[in-house]
């Protein structure tokens, strides 16, 4: 294609949301878009997955209830949430982590109509939440992290939404921040809502979070993820977890959209989860930092191109370049069929931000990153 039209190809582009962005890879081998899990089975997860028929049995003569206090037991105690609210039906298991925040949304929503969310973070959380019909104001990731939340914003909205680790910039609300924001919330009266879908990353987002929202005692509601972690091939749970006193209709909300997950799923991701701290999660950061490490490699010296979320050891990394759009590379890419996204859309509240960054997925053969690395530096190389 010549430069007009990808011009015309990107501008075709330049509305669609992030998700419509990964649809246009789903068939493409060369596809780092979205954040699932693609890399292949380690050998104890294939184990797993060879012993399938086995587990459709078992999940099918076992009751449900100890399917799921079975799967949340495993998957919280693995990623360090030990008092996590598991025994008085305050973790409800959904499909995917978006439908828990449809259904957190729907519930807000009753009671709240301005809400504070994190800003850049992935869009389909601010399109969600004001799907429902919320106001969003935005908080400014350095802010969150570098000091207490204005008064005048909590005086303002009913809930604050944070994404933590982010998603892309793989931050990390660290257990201090955790509790100041708690307080303020608590003294606020405002809801606290976390989404970690993607802690099991990172060990610094490992802390018992539970422990310090259940201390401070505000009102808190949790989305969790496995969707993002092990290469299931989308069997995956996400989970709404709620406090006691969160006083939304939450439960009802639930019933409305779904009657439970498939049992079979709640044991794979029991069986994952096992796994995952038997080792797994040890395996699984040493080979996204590998991942990372091969992109940086690849890309080390270009002039202008810059990573900026040095510290994140998250599955999705970002890369800077400077004089050039991020549609402009995703187009020159996606012309050689390597699909990645470009962030802007990840800036809901100030797109132009988020201009010149695009966003690799690393949960992906380490081979197949390679070779999409050097895609991208012939592209920029060539100017
Ligand atoms: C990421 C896909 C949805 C989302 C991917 C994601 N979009 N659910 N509308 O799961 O980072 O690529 O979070």
């Amino acid at each position: 294609m010549q430069p007009a039209e990808l011009k015309t190809e990107s501008a075709a582009y330049v509305d669609a949301n992030l998700t419509q962005l990964e649809y246009l890879a789903l068939n493409s081998e060369m596809n780092l878009a979205d954040g699932h899990a693609r890399q292949a089975l380690t050998t104890s997860q294939a184990v797993i997955i060879d012993s399938l028929p086995e587990l459709f049995r078992m999940s099918a003569e076992t009751p449900v209830e100890q399917l799921e206090s079975r799967a949340h037991g495993a998957f919280f105690h693995a990623l360090g949430q030990h008092e996590y609210p598991g025994a008085d039906g305050r973790v409800l298991a959904c499909y995917s982590s978006s439908v828990a925040m449809e259904i957190l949304s729907r519930a807000v929503v009753t009671e709240i109509d301005q809400m504070a969310l994190l800003h850049p973070t992935f869009d389909n959380i601010p399109d969600i939440l004001r799907g429902v019909g919320i106001t969003l104001r935005p908080i400014e990731e350095d802010l969150l992290h570098d000091a207490d939340l204005p008064d005048s914003l909590l005086d303002s909205v009913g809930a604050v939404f944070v994404t933590t680790p982010n998603n892309p910039t793989g931050r990390v609300v660290d257990e201090e921040r955790l509790r100041r924001l708690a307080e303020q919330c608590r003294e606020h009266d405002v809801v606290l809502c976390l989404d970690t879908s993607f802690r099991g990353f990172d060990p610094r987002a490992q802390y018992d979070h539970y422990a310090v929202l259940e201390q401070v005692g505000c009102r808190w509601a949790v989305v969790e993820d496995t969707g993002k972690l092990w290469p299931t091939l989308d069997l995956k749970v996400g989970w709404l977890v709620t406090s006691a006193n969160l006083n939304l209709p939450v439960d009802r909300i639930y019933s409305d959209i779904l009657l439970g997950v498939s049992p079979l799923i709640l044991t794979l991701v029991e069986h994952f989860a096992r796994d995952a701290a038997n080792g797994g999660f040890a395996e699984l950061h040493e080979f996204i930092q590998t991942n990372r490490s091969v992109v940086r490699g690849q890309l080390a010296g270009l002039p202008g191109l810059s990573f900026p979320d040095l510290h994140s050891t998250s599955s999705v990394e970002r890369v800077q370049v400077d004089g050039r759009s991020s549609m402009d590379i995703w187009a020159a890419l996606r012309e050689e069929n390597v699909h990645v996204l470009p962030c802007h859309r990840f800036h809901w509240f100030n797109p132009a931000e988020g201009d010149r960054t695009i966003r690799f997925a690393l949960a992906r053969q380490t081979n197949l990153l390679e070779s999409c690395a050097k895609t991208l530096r012939s592209i920029l190389a060539d100017g």
